[in-house]
């Protein structure tokens, strides 16, 4: 399926994944509706896109926590780019790396206030045009951590755990219609997530990735425009992806 002319909404656009799915979407001569809290990074991604063949962009600076926000930006978007073709809803963030007994609440409520409630308040608010519409197609990030956690991670985990709910959840509530539901889940795919996850200590985000080869966020944007350009017909349902020195979550190699 051409994704040329197609309207694709990504969220969390600013940085890692995000970023690099606009850039992969931009190749393939789509429209791309991109969002964040950073308006500044939006707008370095949306020129770089526009270089790249983007046939157009359309930035909203967007917390999708906020619950009326995220429905104001559908309901308001101009009349040009209200029929989404494709979600991808990338938008998340992991918070400390703590025992779950003794962890910093606001790390987790943020965390599933982002990954959770912002996932569906998206969801909520653009699936509907598509069953309407007859046309449209789902993408949400999971991650391996939804499938096997690891210590410290109980929380960040859940949250990739009730994707995996929500995403099969939804494949079968939009089942009749023509709209399809992808999970995209990687291993660890190098990014500012350790950034964030450690509250911006550089040296021990660093570590994370020391001594194996990572994804690279291109990686993980290559299978969200393939899974979105099989034809009509064909939903992918999940992608796993890790890099070869990940097995799963807990079984790394890594060069002395
Ligand atoms: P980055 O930190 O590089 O990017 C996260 C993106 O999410 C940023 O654009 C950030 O934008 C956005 N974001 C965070 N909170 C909000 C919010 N409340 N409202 C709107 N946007 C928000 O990390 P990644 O690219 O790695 O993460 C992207 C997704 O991939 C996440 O869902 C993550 O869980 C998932 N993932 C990551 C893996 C990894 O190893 N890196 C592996 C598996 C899955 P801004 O701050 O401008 O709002
Ligand atoms: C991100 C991958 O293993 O760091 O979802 O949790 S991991």
């Amino acid at each position: 399926m051409s994704l040329n002319g197609k309207i694709v909404f990504i969220t969390g656009a600013s940085s890692g994944i995000g970023a690099a799915t606009a850039l992969a979407f931009a190749a393939e001569g789509a429209l791309l509706l991109l969002a964040a809290r950073r308006a500044g990074k939006l707008a370095e991604v949306a020129s770089r896109a526009l270089a790249l063949g983007a046939a157009a962009v359309h930035s909203i600076t967007l917390d999708v926590r906020n619950r009326q926000a995220v429905q104001r930006a559908i309901d308001e978007l101009p009349q040009e780019w209200a029929e989404i073709d494709v979600l991808v809803n990338n938008a998340g963030l992991s918070r400390g790396m703590d025992k779950l007994y003794t962890g910093k609440i606001e790390d987790w409520e943020e965390m599933i206030d982002t990954n959770v409630k912002g996932l569906l308040y998206v969801s909520r608010a653009v699936v509907p045009g598509m069953v309407v519409r007859g046309r449209g197609h789902v993408v949400n990030l999971g991650s391996t951590a939804g499938e096997m956690t690891y210590p410290n991670g109980a929380v960040y985990c859940a949250t990739k755990a009730a994707e995996r709910a929500i995403n099969d959840g939804l494949r079968e509530d939009v089942l009749g219609t023509p709209v399809r539901v992808t999970s995209v889940d990687p291993g660890m795919v190098e990014t500012d997530f350790s950034l964030v996850r450690f509250h911006g200590d550089s040296g021990r985000a660093a570590k994370v990735y020391k001594g194996l080869t990572p994804l690279a966020p291109e990686d993980v944007a290559d299978a969200i425009v393939w899974a979105a350009s099989r034809p009509a017909h064909v939903n992918i349902a999940r992608i796993v992806l890790t890099p070869v020195h990940q097995a799963n979550s807990l079984l790394f190699h890594r060069e002395p």
